[in-house]
Parts: C-alpha cells; sequence; structure tokens
C-alpha cells in the first residue's frame, strides 16, 4: 500500500499523461492548499466545454473547476454558490448564476459548461438536464497561458486561494474541449457512454501535478 502511494505520487511529479479511467481524485480536508493542477494542451479558446463528476456534502460556497489567465482569474469557473443555492458559471471574469437544481450531498453530480465567444451564451447541463443559455461574454476569446486548478480557487493566475472557498470530496471524469459539445455529445458523457474526449484536458491521459493532501483511488463500485 505504501509502496502503491509512493509510485503514484512519483508518477504524478513525473508529469507524464495518466490515464486516470474509474479513478478519482480525493480532497480529504479543509485546506487553503492542497489542489491539482491540470495541464492544458493548447492555449487560446473561442469556445469550451467543460465537464466533470463532483461528490460532496459541503454547506458553503465551494469551487469546482477553475481556469485563471494571466488577464483573468476567473476566466472560465465553475462554483457553487450556497447564498444563490445555484451553480454559477463565471467567464471571461463574468458570472451568472443557474438556480433550481437538486444538488444533493453525497452523490455524484455531474456538470458541464458550453460557452462561445461570438455568441457569449454560456449553457449548464446538470445531471443530464440543460439549462437556458444566457448572455455572459461575446466579441474575445480566452486568451494567454491558461492555470487550471482542482480543488482551490484562483485569485491571481496560479494563487490567491480561500478555504472558505476550496473543495473537500471527490471528483472525477474532468475533460475540456475548445468547442462546443453537441447536446448528444454531453449526453453521452452524462450517462457514461463512449463520447469524444477532451482534446484541451483528457481524463483518460491526463497531465497533472498534485499539491499537498489530494489522492488518488478507484471510484467506489458497489459489488460488482
Ligand atoms: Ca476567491
Amino acid at each position: 500500500m505504501k509502496f502503491l502511494l509512493l509510485l503514484v505520487m512519483l508518477t504524478a511529479c513525473a508529469a507524464t499523461p495518466q490515464d486516470l479511467s474509474g479513478k478519482m481524485f480525493i480532497f480529504p480536508q479543509e485546506t487553503s492548499t492542497a489542489h491539482v493542477r491540470l495541464t492544458a494542451s493548447k492555449q487560446g479558446f473561442g469556445a469550451v466545454t467543460v465537464c466533470h463528476r463532483s461528490f460532496t456534502d459541503l454547506q458553503r460556497d465551494h469551487v469546482l473547476f477553475s481556469l485563471a489567465t494571466p488577464s483573468g482569474s476567473n476566466d472560465f469557473l465553475t462554483y457553487w454558490d450556497e447564498a444563490n443555492k445555484g451553480i454559477a458559471p463565471h467567464i471571461k471574469n463574468t458570472k451568472t448564476v443557474y438556480k433550481g437544481w437538486d444538488y444533493k450531498s453525497n452523490m455524484w453530480h455531474s456538470s458541464c459548461t458550453t460557452w462561445d465567444s461570438q455568441s457569449g451564451l454560456v449553457q449548464l447541463w446538470f445531471d443530464g438536464q440543460p439549462s437556458i443559455k444566457k448572455f455572459i461574454s461575446s466579441g474575445s476569446d480566452i486568451s494567454g497561458s491558461p492555470i487550471i486548478i482542482l480543488g482551490q480557487e484562483q485569485d491571481s493566475h496560479g494563487g490567491g486561494f480561500d478555504l472558505k472557498q476550496s473543495f473537500i470530496g471527490m471528483m472525477s471524469d474532468v475533460h475540456m474541449w475548445d468547442y462546443t459539445l453537441s447536446p448528444c455529445e454531453i449526453q453521452k458523457y452524462m450517462e457514461g457512454l463512449n463520447f469524444t474526449p477532451g482534446n484541451v484536458l483528457n481524463w483518460s491521459a491526463l497531465e497533472f501535478q498534485i499539491t499537498g493532501r489530494v489522492l488518488i483511488e478507484d471510484k467506489q463500485n458497489l459489488c460488482s
């Protein structure tokens, strides 16, 4: 077990892409430091889709996905807003809140967020259901070197973490595309069927670096 842990840590440090299929990151305690930094395969995004699954029992604000560039610490952010009881995408430092979801504790939830700079429209998919499309930001791309972090919310490019916005729980199946996925592809992701993996972040070939206490384990399946 100790050897396995060492092996996981060593391979995590090497930052060669890893296949995390069937696995999850565990964020087991509240800190303002522990996080996973994901390496994007490209930069400059005129459109984006980000999907992930998360599992938590937090009853406060928390981050799910944080992408910052030198010009914007909230260039692409997925955030649970406890005061508004909604999932709040932030794109190019503009926020919108989607309310009315059954964001229950202690179970896996699948989220996808799509945006494109031409229309400026954002849409959230949550556990298989699409939201309305809302205008959030148009006319310019997300440009500059992206820093993508799980577990902490960036208030600066790669830092500015806040204990009370940190994530505690499990995260899995993180993908990012530089285009908007079709509803059909999103449905496939939601249902765990075969889908086109992310071309910016791909959970089955993920380059990442762990800081602090974040662990990788198999996703718990009941007796199968
Ligand atoms: Ca913050």
